[in-house]
C-alpha cells in the first residue's frame, strides 16, 4: 500500500462566519470547491506543502496554520494508493487573494457551504472545521469518485 501524502488548507474569517474555498478548475477535483491544498513534495515538510499550495493556488500567505484533521481516501481504481490528507486551518492570512489558473477562491457563510458541488465525504467533517474540532477518517470511493463504499470517521482528543 502506497500512502501519499497531500494537504488541504481552509482559511476561515471566524468574526463574519465564512470560509474560504477555490472552485478547481483542472486536474483531480475539477470543477469541485475544496479547501486550497496538494501533493506534499518530497523535500519539504507536510506543513510547508500546505503553505506553498494556499500561495500558488490563491496568492495567500499563511503563517499559523492548525493541524485539525487527517483523512485518508481511496479510490476502487487503484486500491493500493491511499491519498493521506493532512487538513489545515488559517485564521489569518496576509497577501491579497487571488484567483489563478488553477482555482478560483470564493467566501462562503458558514451555513452556504456547497456540498452538492464539493467532494461527497466533505459533508459529514466540514462541521469539525466549522466548530475547531479535531478529526480523523477514511473514506473508500467507488471509480467514478463520485459514490463512498464505506467509511469511517471520528473526533479525536489530538492528532500525532
Ligand atoms: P497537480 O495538478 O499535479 O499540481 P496538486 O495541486 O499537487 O496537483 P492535487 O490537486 O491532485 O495536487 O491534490 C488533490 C487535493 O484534493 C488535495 O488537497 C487533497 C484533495 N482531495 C482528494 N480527494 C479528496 C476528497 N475525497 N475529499 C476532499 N479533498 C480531497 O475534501
Amino acid at each position: 500500500m502506497i500512502r501519499r501524502l497531500y494537504s488541504l488548507v481552509f482559511i476561515r474569517d471566524i468574526l463574519n462566519r465564512k470560509v474560504l474555498l477555490g472552485f478547481k478548475k483542472r486536474g483531480f477535483g475539477k470543477f469541485k470547491w475544496n479547501g486550497l491544498g496538494g501533493k506534499v513534495h518530497s523535500d519539504e515538510s507536510i506543513i510547508d506543502g500546505a503553505r506553498r499550495e494556499a500561495k500558488e493556488e490563491a496568492c495567500v500567505e499563511l503563517e499559523n496554520l492548525k493541524y485539525v484533521g487527517y483523512l485518508e481516501f481511496q479510490f476502487e481504481y487503484d486500491m493500493n494508493d491511499i491519498m493521506a490528507t493532512h487538513v489545515f486551518c488559517a485564521d489569518e492570512y496576509s497577501g491579497e487573494i487571488a484567483e489563478t489558473e488553477e482555482i478560483r477562491p470564493q467566501w462562503f457563510d458558514y451555513d452556504k457551504v456547497p456540498f452538492d458541488k464539493m467532494w461527497k465525504d466533505d459533508k459529514f467533517w466540514f462541521h469539525y472545521i466549522l466548530s475547531n474540532k479535531l478529526f480523523k477518517g477514511f473514506f473508500l470511493f467507488q471509480s467514478d469518485q463520485e459514490t463512498i463504499t464505506h467509511y469511517e470517521l471520528n473526533e479525536v482528543d489530538k492528532l500525532e
